[in-house]
């Protein structure tokens, strides 16, 4: 195994922090074109979210992003919505930076998740998208369940 398919698969560990007991799938096993017409293809949701540039990719070519909450983040036991968190994205094959984006810019970003068919797994994802905000943007990194409530 490569270091690059290893490192898939502690990036998806880390994807799946929010959710419990659950299978992860082996990494790279499915991908957009199906090899044949009966071959499992997989669903993918994009998702767009704020958050705090941590470290630009290293040689494993990973950003790490402080992200707000996604409370529309499909989990695969079926439960919606990530916590706010530091993690890694995996660019997008083909992808580059800006090259104006550095640690502690704030950013919106968009990537995208792969899963099976029916949810019940992740498969992959990757950053595929992002623009800087102006830098007196007001981020929200309060937790999930507290936010859109009164004090
Ligand atoms: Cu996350």
């Amino acid at each position: 195994m490569s270091s690059t398919s290893r490192s898939s698969a502690q990036l998806l560990a880390t994807l799946t922090c929010c959710a419990t007991s659950i299978v992860l799938p082996g990494c790279k096993k499915q991908s957009h074109q199906a090899a044949a017409p009966d071959a499992p293809k997989t669903s993918v949701i994009e998702y767009t979210v704020r958050g705090k540039v941590i470290a630009l990719p290293g040689p494993m070519g990973d950003l790490s992003i402080q992200h707000e909450a996604i409370p529309e983040f499909r989990n695969p036991d079926g439960k919606l919505g990530m916590n706010t968190m530091q993690m890694p994205f995996p660019l997008a094959e083909g992808m580059t930076l800006p090259d104006t984006i550095a640690p502690g810019d704030l950013v919106e970003f968009t990537f995208a998740v792969e899963y099976v068919p029916d949810f019940t797994s992740l498969v992959d994802y990757h950053l595929i998208a992002i623009d800087e905000l102006p830098a007196d943007t007001q981020l929200d990194f309060s937790p999930l369940e507290r936010q859109g409530q009164a004090n």
